[in-house]
């Protein structure tokens, strides 16, 4: 609770427990200790002590008198409204006496009190911040009764409010981050306070869009407001996931498909608080983009591939399902081809136009025109080299059928190489042909006659 503790009225006291409770009802918290120390030092004399918040400024030991302060082991203190008067009780537990309840009679002021009642959060609304206005004064408490040793105070929460007639602006920042309203309340105004649970987050109708419009799309969370939270949108689509922060977005989808649009709510924390989904069909509204690489060279000598291969579309389905038409024009010559890579053969040289059709599956069209040149097959340039290894080669051919022919016609037959006269032997020159025609009657070598 606020409202600072500035000076204590003594220090080193061994605190086994404590609980603060606007015991006054002056909007200032009070504090109970129990000090019954648990140790080889305690004392059955010790104390426990009882302090008044003096508006913030300091803290009254107010034990005298009270009977907190009777010799006892106390280990746990709680506060709880015990009489439902507005005023704050004190139970205190001994270890080697008595437990005590003590109901407090301290001449007070106002109140307002309020039992909460979580739904998204916790059942008792723990953690939950309650905020308002007192005697013009801010007035900011949480609700954390646990905490207490074996013990828990009472989960509600009491707003002092001294001399005022209400406490103004009542606000409670559940611990979900919903933040609910309650205006002002009046003194002795005891209220149970349910958490919203009507809280809605909501994504919208769902709609339609096209490639080339953009569309708000507004996320709202009915029912209860939230305190510090995020929102963001996730487009799930044909070409991957999308996000966009904020509560309303403008949609800018490329590509035509399906979209599922999830508008996320997270609280203070970054945790979940919810969210919803719808859907959004996106039309195809672009034509294809052409970018035609053209071929360094044609000629009409062989076909010539055109590379389409640049030719892109908004739809990811273009390259499986849209059209590429291609239409060459020079004079009355007129060819035709279709796909991304056409291999095409222009057989009349000159200036040709070819004109490049692009069709997407929605059916929007995009042309592109271009001139380029086609040039004839020239004859091929005289190489003297090569004319003179052809006319050595025919002379050649010709020498070596003249050699064969003559050894033909001279030799009729008689297969004897060319030679040195001079070196042949007899013997060189036998051979079954040659013997036969040497032979006498006999059957003797004339050669060998001689
Ligand atoms: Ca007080
Ligand atoms: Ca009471
Ligand atoms: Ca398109």
């Amino acid at each position: 609770m606020e409202g600072p503790i500035t000076t204590m009225s003594q220090c080193c006291i061994a605190a086994r427990d404590f609980a603060l409770g606007d015991l006054s009802g002056d909007g200032y918290p009070d504090l109970a200790i129990a000090t019954g120390y648990m140790s080889l030092m305690m004392k059955a004399s010790e104390r426990s002590v009882l302090y008044l918040n003096d508006g913030g400024r300091r803290m009254w030991d107010v034990s005298a008198g009270s009977g907190f302060d009777d010799p006892a082991l106390g280990i746990s203190v709680a506060v709880s409204d015990i009489n439902r008067d507005g005023r704050p009780d004190l139970f205190l537990a001994n270890t080697n006496a008595s437990n005590r309840l003590f109901l407090n009679r301290e001449p007070g002021g106002n109140f307002v009190h309020l039992d909460l009642r979580g739904l998204v959060s916790n059942s008792y609304g723990l953690g939950a911040e309650v905020t308002a206005l007192v005697g013009g004064k801010p007035f900011k408490a949480v609700v954390q009764p646990g905490g207490e040793y074996a013990s828990s105070s009472e989960p509600g929460m009491t707003i002092g409010l001294g001399s005022s007639k209400a406490a103004q602006r009542v606000t409670v920042m559940w611990p979900s981050g919903m933040v609910q309203a309650l205006g002002d309340l009046p003194a002795g105004t005891w209220k149970t306070v349910k958490e919203p649970a009507g809280a809605v987050v909501d994504a919208g109708p769902d709609g339609t869009a096209s490639s080339s419009t953009e569309v708000m799309l507004h996320g709202t969370l009915h029912g209860t407001a939230l305190a510090q939270p995020s929102y963001s949108w996730i487009f799930h689509g044909p070409t991957g996931d999308q996000t966009l922060p904020g509560k309303d977005v403008m949609f800018a989808p490329v590509a035509p498909g399906v979209y599922s649009a999830e508008f996320t709510v997270l609280d203070r924390f970054g945790a979940l608080f919810g969210s919803d989904f719808c859907i959004m069909r996106v039309s195809d509204t672009t034509a294809p983009t052409i970018d035609v690489q053209m071929p360094p060279k044609a000629t009409t000598a062989a076909a010539v591939v055109f590379n389409g291969s640049n030719i892109t579309d908004n739809d990811p389905a273009f390259k499986a399902g849209g059209k590429v038409e291609w239409t060459f024009r020079n004079g009355a010559n007129t060819v035709t081809a279709t796909g991304f890579n056409p291999s095409v053969k222009l057989v009349q040289p000159g200036r040709w136009n070819m004109t490049v059709k692009a069709t997407d599956l929605s059916g929007n069209v995009a042309t592109r025109s271009i001139e380029f040149q086609v040039t004839g097959i020239a004859p091929p340039p005289i190489n003297f080299e090569m004319v003179a290894w052809a006319i050595a080669f025919v002379a050649l051919t010709i020498i070596g059928l003249a050699v064969a022919s003559t050894r033909i016609f001279r030799g009729a037959g008689a297969q004897v190489p060319l030679a040195d006269i001079s070196e042949i032997q007899p013997s060189d020159i036998r051979g079954p042909h040659i013997d036969a025609a040497l032979e006498d009657d006999d059957g003797q070598h004339a050669l060998e006659e001689e």
